[in-house]
Order: structure tokens, then C-alpha cells, then sequence
């Protein structure tokens, strides 16, 4: 396709920002992904509110900001990885996009009916403000929106 298509806009979506990865045993897949892939864990952090002890991994630094690989272990059964695991086993959980600016990405998605599992943005990874959209109106992926702290 050529050109500027009339109505054109910004996309909402400027990078994937990670991949999020359910797993048993966050130690062990650390380990795996350090040794198979050479990635570096940049942080680790346990999230109370999301269920979930975690590990970023560095995998790029895309024009439009990083990219890392999540890797996530459910602090117990009754959590959303926890349920996951239950029904699926490992692997990939969901996928979070950057966005510039969270709130407005929110109101323009809500807008079109897909529905919003947080209508108000929530504590994330390294202090990034995140959102999550329900898999069910988005082709089967659970879809997360991440604004990076600060710059990028
Ligand atoms: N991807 C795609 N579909 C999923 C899914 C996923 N990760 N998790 C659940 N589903 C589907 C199930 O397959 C099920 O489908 P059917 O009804 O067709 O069987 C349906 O959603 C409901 O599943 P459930 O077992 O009842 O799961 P939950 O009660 O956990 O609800 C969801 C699902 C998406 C609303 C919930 O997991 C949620 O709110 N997730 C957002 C928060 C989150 O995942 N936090 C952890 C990551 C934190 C981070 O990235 O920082
Ligand atoms: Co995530």
C-alpha cells in the first residue's frame, strides 16, 4: 500500500513491549532462558496485586523503546497465571504493547467495544503503568498495554 489513507491516525500500539511467559518454576526458567538464549535479567519483582512473581529479560532496545521477555510464576493457584497453568500447562500467557499514553490508548480501545479487564491503569513491571484487555475480544490473546516509565 502507498500513500496516507484518508483518516489515517498513530497507531495506539508502538512496540511489543514483551512477551509474558507462564511458568512453574521462575528460578529454573530463568536459567533456561540466561543459558539457551544468553538473555540478562534486568529486574525481579513479586506483584501482590497481579498474583504473580516475576523476571524481565532483556531482549532489545526498539526505536520506539525496550522490549524484554516477562517471565511470570503465580503466587498461588487462585491467581490469573495460577488458573492458567491449571488449564493450559506452560507457555505464552499474554502479550503487552507500548503505548505513549495509557489512559487516552484506554479510552479510544473501550470506545470500540472491546471490553477492559482494568478501566484505570495498574502498577506494572519497573514501574510502568499497565492495562489489560479481555483475550476474549481480542482473537483469543490476552493483551496488555504498558506505558514505560519515564523516557521510552
Ligand atoms: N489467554 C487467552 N485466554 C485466556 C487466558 C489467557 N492468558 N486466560 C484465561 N483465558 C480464557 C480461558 O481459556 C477461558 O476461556 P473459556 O471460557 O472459553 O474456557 C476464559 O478466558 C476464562 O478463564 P478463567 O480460567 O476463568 O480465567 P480467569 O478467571 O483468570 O479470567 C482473565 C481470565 C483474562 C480475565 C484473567 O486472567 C485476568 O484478569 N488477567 C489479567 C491480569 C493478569 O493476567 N495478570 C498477570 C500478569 C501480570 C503482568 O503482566 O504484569
Ligand atoms: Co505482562
Amino acid at each position: 500500500m502507498t500513500g496516507t489513507p484518508s483518516g489515517w491516525r498513530p497507531p495506539l500500539l508502538t512496540r511489543i513491549d514483551h512477551v509474558g511467559i507462564a511458568c512453574r518454576d521462575l528460578a529454573v526458567t530463568i536459567a533456561f532462558y540466561e543459558s539457551t538464549f544468553g538473555l540478562v535479567v534486568v529486574s525481579r519483582e513479586v506483584n501482590e496485586e497481579q498474583g504473580v512473581s516475576e523476571a524481565m529479560l532483556h531482549v532489545a532496545d526498539a526505536p520506539a523503546g525496550r522490549s524484554y521477555v516477562q517471565l511470570l510464576e503465580p503466587l498461588g493457584p487462585d491467581t490469573p497465571v495460577g488458573r492458567f497453568l491449571a488449564r493450559h500447562g506452560e507457555g505464552i500467557h499474554h502479550v503487552g504493547y507500548g503505548v505513549t499514553d495509557i489512559s487516552a490508548a484506554l479510552a479510544s480501545i473501550g470506545a470500540t467495544g472491546v471490553r477492559l479487564l482494568d478501566a484505570r491503569p495498574r502498577h506494572g513491571s519497573m514501574g510502568a503503568s499497565i492495562a489489560f484487555l479481555h483475550p476474549k475480544d481480542v482473537g483469543g490473546v490476552l493483551t496488555e498495554l504498558v506505558q514505560a516509565a519515564g523516557p521510552g
